[in-house]
């Protein structure tokens, strides 16, 4: 196990070097940019890559470091299976065009999910609270995942529910 963990040390090292070309031992904006598209072999947007490296950059040092960057991929490559979604949710509701989904959008995403069932305030004001990861009210794309995932969870809940109060 303990030599796992060495490999696993030394392979995010190697990755983070690979891609620092100015030799800082970090990766900033642009070398992470450039890490993200050869990772998923997909365009990846300046917001995108803005997204990761506020939320990642946990020592708040200006780069993502190697102890930075296992946490920060594991969480893209999640992000890159439902991106073509993400993308469609994003066209469709962000009204606003601003790139994110403020709550009032995402109330409206959230009240189509419920089949056009009217969803209150405070329901949209929960799955902002656990979507939203840079904590800035508003959603980008990554988080949009985190929100239906969630929201999903509590449709099912309220029909369970609903379920036993018939019998
Ligand atoms: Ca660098
Ligand atoms: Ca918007």
């Amino acid at each position: 196990m303990a030599q796992q963990r060495k490999q696993a040390k030394e392979q995010r090292k190697a990755l983070v070097k690979k891609y620092d070309k100015d030799k800082t031992g970090q990766l900033e904006r642009e070398e992470l940019k450039k890490l993200l598209i050869e990772d998923s072999k997909m365009e990846v947007s300046d917001q995108d890559v803005e997204y990761y490296f506020i939320r990642f950059d946990r020592s708040q040092s200006g780069g993502i470091t190697p102890e930075e960057i296992e946490s920060l991929l594991a969480s893209f490559h999640a992000y890159v299976q439902t991106k073509p979604q993400a993308e469609e949710f994003m066209a469709k509701y962000d009204v606003s065009k601003d790139g994110f989904l403020s709550k009032e959008e995402l109330k409206q995403l959230m009240t189509d999910l419920n089949d056009g069932k009217p969803v209150a305030d405070t329901e949209v004001e929960g799955v902002m609270q656990s979507a939203d990861m840079l904590k800035h009210e508003k959603l980008e794309k990554p988080d949009l995942m985190h929100a239906i995932a969630f929201w999903d969870s509590q449709i099912d809940d309220r029909k369970s529910v609903g379920c036993c109060v018939c019998m």
